[in-house]
Order: structure tokens, then C-alpha cells, then sequence
């Protein structure tokens, strides 16, 4: 049994093994009642940060390298496209594009506006990663404008990669999206498998909630 450690972006790895209707089990880690009390997650990542998972002896952090792990370990599946496959240039791209162009951007936007002193909240570290964030935008927009998914007719993991840093961006980075984001994050979310793991991930849930209509 795969166990996923922490919700945040281990929100991707519980779609993905959704889609893949993978068994496993999620163990919520709150970081904000600080993970240093947290002892048995920390004999799984002692960096503290979320998400990890445990798949027998394989123990394993960063989002995207877990997804990739699980797609190849337990795949073959049409959510990664063959390396031949004309569409896995553009998988390959937005798939990290979601990380490590996009989330990992807005998400020290959101630590800013959300957990920094009230005087550091306007860092200059802040701005130039929003810019950064909605500079690698454009280019999820443009493809939008190309084809339904980001890696063409059908949906990939590099849909559940950059749907979440939207949904991020949306719900605690202040960032208002456009009507091409927004139809494409309905679209996604509209997913029999994303609804199941929303049914899962009651702190993605309970913050989608709160932030519903901002
Ligand atoms: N690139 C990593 C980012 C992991 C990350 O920063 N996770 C956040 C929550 S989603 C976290 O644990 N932050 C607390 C910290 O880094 O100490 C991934 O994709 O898994």
C-alpha cells in the first residue's frame, strides 16, 4: 500500500493515483502545528517538507519526481505520453513547468502574504517571484489558446501539475486568472478522479472552501 505524506502539493500525487486507481492511504501532516513534533514523518523526510510517500521500501519527496516514480513503477498509462509520442514535448514541458516555473514561484508569494510579519509582506523577493509566476503563465495561456489540454487532445500528468499551482495562485497568491485559466481549472476539476481526491484531502477541501468566490 502507497502511503502519501502531507496534502499541499502531495494534492497532485492523490489525483494521480486517482486517475490510476492506485490504492493507497493519505497521512495528513500539519505543518503548521510544526512538524518538529511530528516524529514518525520526520523518520520519513527529516527536511520536513511536504509531500513524501512510502511505497514499500521506496521512500520519496518532490512532487513531480513522485508522480514520475509512480507513472513509470505502475504504468504503462496515457496520463505520460511515450517519449516518441509527437505530444511528450509538451507533457515533458508543462509538467515541470508546474513546479518549478509556477508553483514554486507563487508559493513564496503566498507564504509572504499569508504567514510573514505584518512589515515583511511586501518584500521585494515577493514581487519578483509574482513576476516570475505570471511570467511562465503566459505561456500555459498560450497553449490554452492552442489545444484543450496542455499537452494537446488528451489529459496528462502535466495537467495535474500546473492545475494545481493555478489553483494555488487562485485560492492564496492573490492572483486573479484569466477566462482561458478559469475554463481550464473547471474543465480539470470537473474530473471524476480530482473529486475523489478532494473527497480525501479534507485540508485542500477545507481551503477550497474558505477561499470559494474570492
Ligand atoms: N518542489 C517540492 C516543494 C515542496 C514544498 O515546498 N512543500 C511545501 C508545502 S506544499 C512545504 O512543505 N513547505 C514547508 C517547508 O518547505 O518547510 C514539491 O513539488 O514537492
Amino acid at each position: 500500500m502507497i502511503t502519501v505524506f502531507g496534502e499541499g502539493r502531495g494534492f497532485r500525487v492523490v489525483w494521480l493515483l486517482e486517475e490510476m486507481g492506485l490504492a493507497y492511504r493519505l497521512r495528513p501532516v500539519d505543518l503548521l502545528a510544526g512538524v518538529e513534533k511530528d516524529a514518525e514523518f520526520l523518520a520519513i523526510n527529516p527536511a520536513g517538507f511536504i509531500p513524501a510517500i512510502q511505497d514499500d521500501d521506496v521512500t520519496m519527496v518532490e512532487s513531480i519526481a513522485i508522480m514520475e516514480y509512480l507513472m513509470a513503477r505502475y504504468g504503462p498509462t496515457p496520463l505520460a505520453p511515450d517519449p516518441h509520442d509527437p505530444a511528450f514535448p509538451a507533457y515533458q514541458q508543462f509538467l515541470h513547468l508546474g513546479e518549478a516555473g509556477l508553483a514554486a514561484s507563487i508559493y513564496f508569494v503566498v507564504v509572504s502574504r499569508n504567514l510573514a510579519p505584518e512589515a515583511e509582506r511586501q518584500n521585494w523577493g515577493a514581487g519578483k517571484a509574482l513576476a516570475v509566476f505570471k511570467n511562465r503563465l503566459g505561456l500555459v495561456t498560450r497553449q490554452l489558446a492552442r489545444s484543450p489540454y496542455l499537452a494537446g487532445d488528451r489529459f496528462t500528468a502535466a495537467d495535474i501539475s500546473v492545475t494545481y499551482a493555478l489553483q494555488l495562485a487562485q485560492r492564496n497568491g492573490g492572483v486573479i486568472l484569466g477566462q482561458a485559466e478559469r475554463a481550464y481549472i473547471a474543465r480539470m476539476s470537473g474530473r471524476e478522479a480530482y473529486q475523489r481526491a478532494m473527497e480525501t484531502c479534507d485540508a485542500t477541501r477545507a481551503l477550497a472552501d474558505r477561499t470559494r468566490g474570492q
